[in-house]
């Protein structure tokens, strides 16, 4: 399943698309429960019959430990890509979801930025700004030491999310900010002026800024999956309803020829994790981690066989194949 023409139209556009029914509902449930435990150690129904029973609730938000800056670990588990879970970390396998990111970026030749469970809990949640007009930015600095670019496509990259459960309005749904992803390099000069841009990315009030068009609530179904541009101004809402969360399954991906300037860890630091999932995943969700592609001249007998040794568990096959071919 591929992006229709109309879709990656819009997407390139708007900075953003919302994409129905690339996760099977059934894979995306067995993971929002593994991203409970994570989070809450049970599920997010007994967490909340334990905050009610107690009248407190416990902060869920992970500590960084890593050497590598990355989105941390719970009491319970790792949030960070990979979690060790493989109805967590496997949703990365999905093709049509590859493809559909393919597309977004232009080029087959894709690269691994960074990737965690993101979730806000409604009751302890304050990630977010005090009013509607503040909290606006763009998330590039976190994979690029960059600034914006006229040339979008050449050097944004692209932020995506599997939604692990519906996120009505009430569920403190994502603001984007639709076509800033092309206005932003244009206006920067005069937000910087004016004082109205802080830090690598934040916007003091969107209300000074008559270009941009009314922010959008990024609301959709489970198994929905949101691809936007790192150059896309976005906030945070507060949750309606704090009885609910928000569980986001997040990557970020970058065209190759951008890497070297567009990424957060090499997870090879993070052999622990690293070398389990790397094992069991297939060849394409490799290279996005930098491992050459099946066919490249590194693969030889001799590596071939170091790799055996290296990685037991792992399918060389389609190495050897195109080695062979
Ligand atoms: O939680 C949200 O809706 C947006 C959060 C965000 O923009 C961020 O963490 O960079
Ligand atoms: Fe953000």
């Amino acid at each position: 399943m591929a992006l229709t023409q109309a879709q990656l139209d819009k997407f390139h556009e708007d900075g953003f698309l919302i994409v129905e029914d690339v996760f099977d509902k059934k894979d995306v449930e067995a993971a929002r429960i593994e991203m409970e435990k994570i989070f809450y150690g049970t599920s997010f129904e007994d967490y909340l019959a334990k905050s009610d029973a107690t009248g407190k609730a416990e902060s869920t938000d992970p500590t960084s430990t890593a050497a590598v800056p990355h989105y941390g670990e719970t009491k319970h588990g790792r949030a960070q890509f990979p979690t060790g879970i493989d109805a967590l970390d496997r949703l990365i396998e999905n093709e049509d979801y590859l493809d559909m990111y393919e597309q977004c970026l232009g080029t087959p030749d894709m690269s691994y930025c960074n990737g965690h469970l993101f979730l806000r809990s409604g009751p302890t949640d304050k990630r977010h700004a005090e009013h509607p007009w503040q909290g606006y930015h763009i998330d590039h600095a976190t994979n690029c030491f960059l600034p914006p670019s006229q040339e979008v496509d050449l050097y944004n990259y692209v932020n995506s999310c599997v939604y692990l459960h519906d996120v009505e309005d009430d569920g403190a749904p994502m603001q984007i900010i639709p076509r800033t992803h092309r206005q932003i390099i244009d206006l920067l000069p005069r937000l910087i002026e004016e004082g109205n841009w802080t830090g690598m990315g934040g916007i003091n009030d969107i209300r000074e800024i008559p270009e941009f068009c009314a922010p959008v609530a990024t609301t959709a179904k489970a198994g929905s999956v949101r691809f936007n541009s790192s150059y896309g101004v976005h906030a945070a809402i507060p949750f309606k309803n704090k009885r609910r969360q928000r569980g986001y399954w997040t990557l970020s991906l970058c065209r190759g020829d951008s890497s070297q300037f567009t990424k957060l860890s090499n997870l090879w630091r993070e052999r622990d994790f690293s070398i389990p999932f790397w094992q069991k995943t297939t060849p394409r969700v490799r290279a996005l981690f930098g491992w050459p592609k099946p066919g490249h001249s590194y693969y030889t007998p001799e590596t071939v066989e170091s790799l055996a040794h290296w990685y037991p568990e792992m399918d060389l096959e389609p190495y050897q194949k195109a080695m062979e071919a």
